[in-house]
């Protein structure tokens, strides 16, 4: 196999929503949330047109670069790869994981979600860099999501795999910990920051029950290299 990324940081993974930003400018929210602890950033766009992806696409990308934060651009391989995204995230529904891996080469990542031990078995066979594990608790943000699967399901898959697995899905500041010490490598928000009343203290008060748990986990660092 060919050299991979490895300096990704999942402690904590902001995955955006224009639409739960309560009225305030998405890049805005970035901004405060990364200075505050947030680790890498998804881009998740649903129902817009292409070349309205790819504009917004850009517009973070500068933004990820100015802050020195990774970007992951959500279920869109082309996209990811027109606005040099370090990532992209695929659902089951998404272009195939080997295929996309084929297509983006060794360096770019790719995450994975996945709500069975299967899926992760698979994904992690076709190349995936990081599995994202739910939705492990209830949340109003996905519609199309499928029911809560408790964390039982992230300590299966951390059994059955070895790459990094973040969790979502209904992740607040108080149960955090446990998907930590269900064997997460971070956890991935959408909610809990961007309709936050002040995003950058939610992004901090997140990141610090990270840090603990992950402390108390005997030395895992949330950090792959
Ligand atoms: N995938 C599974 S659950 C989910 C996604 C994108 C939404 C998570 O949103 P929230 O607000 O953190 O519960
Ligand atoms: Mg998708």
């Amino acid at each position: 196999m060919k050299e991979r990324r490895r300096d990704f940081d999942l402690r904590l993974y902001l995955v955006t929503d224009r639409e739960l930003c309560l009225g305030r400018p998405l890049e805005r929210i970035v901004r405060e949330s990364c200075a505050a602890g947030v680790t890498i950033l998804q881009l998740r766009e649903k129902d817009v047109a292409t070349r309205l992806f790819l504009e917004r696409a850009f517009v973070l990308r500068q933004v990820a670069l100015e802050l020195g934060i990774a970007l992951v651009i959500n279920d869109r391989v082309d996209v990811a790869l027109a606005c040099r995204a370090d990532g992209v995230h695929l659902g089951q529904s998404d272009m195939p994981c080997a295929l996309a891996r084929r297509l983006v080469g060794e360096k770019m990542l790719i995450g994975v979600s996945v709500g069975t031990v299967d899926e992760a078995v698979e994904a992690e066979a076709d190349g995936a860099d990081y599995l994202g594990v739910g939705p492990l608790f209830a949340t109003f943000t996905k519609p199309d999501a499928l029911p809560a699967t408790g964390l039982d399901l992230l300590r299966s898959i951390r059994r059955a795999v070895r790459i990094p697995l973040v969790g979502i899905g209904g992740i607040k500041r108080e149960n955090a910990g446990e998907v930590i010490g269900a064997g997460a490598h971070g956890v991935a928000v959408v909610s809990a920051i961007v309709s936050a009343p002040d995003p950058g203290a939610a992004a901090g008060a997140l990141r610090s029950q990270v840090d603990e748990a992950l402390g108390a986990g005997g030395g895992k660092s949330g950090k792959n290299s």
